[in-house]
């Protein structure tokens, strides 16, 4: 395959969600950009999925600092975040997550190579249940898991109905902005749940999803909700949500285990 064909590939794939979340996204958008590093390029990758401010910082970063460094600190940030995380998990404790965001799933990962004790509820996340491949790779790495459906979430996180209370809650990051954070649709949802049952709310996230910038929120295809919908049924399918500031305790990112406002602060100066 030539770097062309290589090029689109990442491009579709993107778009399809066979490559999905924030830091795949950006890392796979980094190198089809090296492939081929042209103004087209670089605007079919930020027109694949709009809603990524990583992937731009990630393709900026590599014209400042070229594709090696750019790329190393993905991993280095995931390193630190990873330590950050395992402070902040207490044993016996259940964590809740939604979706798929590999910043919190290496985390979780790391906390249980670390001899954490604790178990994962996490939801579908309809329409592509992005949250059985959570389940799958936290199975495979020995956690005790249980997947609920989508419109269970209160169930979920409703301490008489279940034998044990989530004691926190980690969600992902696609955009970390002044006024909150966007994530995957149903993340509002669920940090105001977060809030009237009083779990704490953690997001996970590498400060290069900082923006200051207007972050336009993807609307999908309604075929991935009703491929064959019956006329004159209007389909809406939104792919992310933004939870507000108030209902986040905490942002770990490689900057440290921070509030949202610091977070803010710190990753402006970066
Ligand atoms: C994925 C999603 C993830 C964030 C963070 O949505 O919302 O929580 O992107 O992921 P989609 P990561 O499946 O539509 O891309 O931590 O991997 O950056």
């Amino acid at each position: 395959m030539n770097n062309k064909k290589r090029f689109s590939k990442i491009v579709q794939d993107i778009k399809d969600i066979k490559i999905q979340g924030a830091r795949n996204i950006a890392k796979a958008a980094l190198y089809a950009y090296s492939l081929s590093p042209t103004k087209e390029s670089m605007s079919s990758l930020v027109h694949a999925r709009p809603t990524e401010p990583m992937l731009v910082n990630t393709l900026h970063k590599f014209e400042k600092f070229g594709y090696k460094k750019t790329l190393e600190h993905f991993q280095s940030a995931q390193d630190k975040i990873n330590k950050f995380v395992l402070r902040t998990i207490r044993n016996n404790s259940v964590i809740f997550t939604h979706c798929h965001s590999s910043a919190v799933v290496n985390s979780l990962v790391y906390a249980k190579k670390h001899r954490k004790r604790f178990e994962v509820y996490n939801t579908e996340t309809r329409p592509l249940f992005q949250g059985r491949k959570t389940a799958s790779e936290l199975k495979k790495a020995g956690i005790k898991i249980t997947t609920f459906i989508d419109s269970a979430i209160d169930i979920a996180l409703e301490s008489k109905q279940n034998s044990r209370k989530v004691s926190m809650i980690l969600l992902g990051a696609d955009a970390v902005l002044k006024s909150g954070v966007i994530n995957k649709v149903g993340s509002g949802m669920i940090a105001e749940l977060a809030s009237l049952h009083k779990i704490p709310l953690y997001i996970v996230a590498d400060s290069w999803k900082y923006s200051s910038h207007y972050v336009p929120i993807e609307e999908r295809d309604f075929r991935e909700v009703w491929s064959r919908v019956p006329k004159n049924i209007k389909i809406r399918n939104p792919a992310f949500e933004k939870i507000q500031a108030r209902y986040i305790k905490a942002v770990i990112s490689e900057l440290g285990i921070l509030s949202h406002s610091e977070f803010i602060k710190k990753a402006k100066k970066n």
